[in-house]
């Protein structure tokens, strides 16, 4: 038996109470399942980067990054969604703790990678939200995805949810300038600036909606799209995935103090100006 499990059995743990610093507490074991499934993901999505490169001569990933969201983070989600402040309230209420942000060089590219990553017969989409489709009403444009990947533990398979975040280079450059001002502000940002940003936003659409014209004179057919494999995506889908924006035809994510490392192409290290984020270097 586990001589930390509290009676009730270690995921009855109240949060709370738990180390969230020590390297071995509680929250630290239980976190790691989220890290090997950053581990997975982000393996996967560098197997495609690299697949691309060689095959088709042209990189559509431009960089990737992951976080695992700090005890804080999650202790504050908790709050706010009023959860169980146990283990298993938070192992069923929160499904951003893994985060994976893949930056593309073009629209396409996000719905191609998408597909080509949803499709994968061990990955199960629990949920999307098209925010490139139908963007938010501040202008932020992304595609998000809760996917499910298999961890393989010493006591056997455990599915653990990411949060994936598809995006374009300018959607990233848009979103990143925006949080930083909305921190800034402490999310009170003057009228006049939010106007700003939704027209920059727009820029950077129209910007996308020109790259995305100019590299299909320069690649035209050659373009990679996603290979529809045998077993339809949607049937390895969750039962009933929640999908609040309707994909668009093509395609059908604070600081980790943990003493965690994970490994996109190379150690992750902390990006200074957002330390929740995790870049691959
Ligand atoms: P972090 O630090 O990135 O993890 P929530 O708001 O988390 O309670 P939900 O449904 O998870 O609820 O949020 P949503 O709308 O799917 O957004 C999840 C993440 O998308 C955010 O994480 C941001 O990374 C990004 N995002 C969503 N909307 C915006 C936006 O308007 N501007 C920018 N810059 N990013 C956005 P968090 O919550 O910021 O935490």
């Amino acid at each position: 038996m586990d001589p930390n499990a509290s009676a009730a059995g270690p995921d009855a743990t109240t949060v709370d109470r738990l180390d969230l610093r020590g390297g071995h507490g509680e929250l630290t074991r239980f976190l790691m399942v989220y890290k090997f499934a950053i581990d997975e993901v982000t393996t996967k999505v560098n197997i495609l980067r690299e697949e691309f490169t060689h095959l088709h001569d042209y990189n559509p990933i431009e960089h990737v990054t992951a976080r695992l969201k700090s005890p804080e983070s999650i202790l504050a989600k908790v709050r706010r969604r009023d959860a169980e402040p146990t283990l298993d309230g938070i192992r069923a209420t929160i499904q951003d703790i893994a985060g994976v942000r893949v930056t593309c060089s073009f629209v396409s590219d996000v719905h191609t990678i998408f597909g080509m990553f949803s499709d994968q017969t061990d990955v199960t989409v629990v949920e999307i939200e098209d925010y490139i489709t139908e963007p938010k009403p501040n202008g932020y444009q992304s595609l998000h995805a809760i996917v499910e990947v298999p961890v393989f533990l010493s006591g056997g398979p455990q599915n653990v949810p990411v949060e994936m975040q598809f995006r374009t280079v300018a959607m990233d450059f848009w979103a990143s300038l925006e949080h930083k001002i909305y921190y800034k502000f402490d999310r009170d940002v003057p009228a006049a600036l939010i106007d700003e940003l939704r027209e920059a936003a727009d820029t950077a659409a129209r910007l996308d909606a020109r790259m995305q014209r100019l590299h299909e004179t320069v690649h035209g057919d050659d373009t990679p799209h996603a290979p529809r494999q045998e077993t339809a995506a949607g049937e390895r889908r969750a039962e009933n995935p929640r999908t609040r924006t309707a994909p668009s035809e093509s395609t059908a994510t604070t600081s980790a103090d943990l003493e965690i490392t994970a490994s996109v192409d190379q150690p992750l290290s902390v990006n200074p100006s957002r330390p929740d984020v995790r870049e691959s270097v």
